[in-house]
């Protein structure tokens, strides 16, 4: 009996060194020291058959064997879970000495940029920010501002139409005043930034698509002193604290008195450079008080209810803030331009 035990004792321990994996070593386990069918379980159940005066040496043999293969067993499971553990470690192996990847990032444009800047100056001084169509109706465009068909202000605003003499690509942002006068009753303060579309030859300073802002103030009191206070508050923090404001009349159908307003050159200070044409100043917006017959469009009335309107272009507040003197290349989407920005 007890070569039999050395046998199986030999023949496991030389099986344990071949097993190679986790699932192996569970089948040895269920072979030899498994609680059901393992052989020494089996030589331990079988002792009560054993003659008595060997019982006990055979008896005290097994339990030496068992617990030498359960020793055998973890060490055998530690070396093969190290092994498994170096060998997910190299394959997986991390180089830190790598350099990064980069991932591309975005940025806003430009015209973004400056489209959020003085939005937030207006809505500062309490003007809500408010969207409206891109296509209009000849109605909000032009005839509720006071141009009817025959106006020779149209031609100052060469058109693309949707449905010639009805819809159209609006070509400017002032079809937004009578759209917030007829929603609301004054007072009004609304800023309403988004682009604009105008059948023209393009060069460096025009456009066929370009951005505008236009701002609208109505209560009872409002005066061009107003109009003008906030124009220059408008102008110190986009073009810097020193910058002037000129007012120039100017004839717009829908505003009376009307202004061009111009701003002190930044690139040269007001002393004459290529971007202010040798004048000193930079034309930014026209504005002026809000026509009577406008506000009667609206059935706002005119005897109660006063008020002014600018619409500036923001191209070209850009082109002036960043030393820009290509009105174009801001919708080249040309990369190595606007990552200045
Ligand atoms: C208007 O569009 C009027 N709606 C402005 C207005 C609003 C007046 C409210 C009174 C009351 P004008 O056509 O001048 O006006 O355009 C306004 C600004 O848009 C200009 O000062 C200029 O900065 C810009 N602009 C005009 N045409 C172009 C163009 N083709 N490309 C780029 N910018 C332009």
């Amino acid at each position: 009996m007890l070569d039999r035990l050395e046998e199986l004792r030999q023949r496991a321990t030389a099986e344990l060194e071949t097993c190679d994996s986790t699932a192996a070593l569970t089948a040895w386990n269920s072979k030899y020291l498994g609680r059901q069918d393992g052989e020494l379980t089996a030589v331990l159940r079988g002792l009560r058959d054993v003659p008595a005066d060997q019982r006990k040496a055979i008896g005290q043999r097994a339990n030496e064997i068992k617990a030498e293969l359960e020793a055998l067993l973890a060490a055998r499971r530690a070396a093969l879970e190290s092994a498994e553990m170096e060998r997910a470690l190299q394959a997986e192996r991390l180089d830190v000495t790598l350099p990064g990847r980069n991932e591309p990032k975005g940025g806003l444009h430009p015209i973004s940029q400056t489209i959020r800047d003085i939005c937030r100056v207006f809505s500062e001084m309490g003007f809500h920010i408010i969207e409206g169509p891109e296509v209009e109706t000849d109605y909000y465009n032009f005839q509720a501002l006071n141009i009817p068909a025959d106006h020779p202000a149209r031609d100052m605003q060469d058109t693309f139409w949707v449905v010639p003499g009805q819809i159209l690509l609006r070509t400017q942002t002032s079809p937004n005043q009578i759209r917030i006068m007829q929603e609301q009753r004054p007072p009004v303060r609304a800023v309403v930034p988004g682009k604009v579309y105008r059948n023209e030859a393009t060069d460096a300073t025009h456009e066929a698509m370009f951005h505008q802002i236009e701002g609208l103030l109505i209560d009872k009191t409002t005066t061009m002193r107003d109009l003008r206070g906030c124009l220059e508050r408008f102008a110190h923090v986009i073009f810097g604290p020193t910058t002037q404001v000129r007012f120039r009349p100017s004839y717009f159908p829908f505003t009376e008195p009307s202004a061009e307003v111009d701003v002190t050159c930044i690139v040269c200070r007001g002393t004459g450079c290529r971007v202010c044409k040798y004048s000193g100043w930079v034309e930014v917006l026209g504005s002026g008080m809000v026509h009577p017959q406008v506000l009667r469009n609206v059935n706002y009335d005119p005897s109660v209810y006063r008020g002014f309107a600018f619409g500036m272009g923001v191209e070209r507040i850009a082109m002036m803030r960043y030393g820009i003197n290509e009105i174009r290349l801001f919708s080249q989407n040309d990369l190595r331009f606007l990552n200045q920005f």
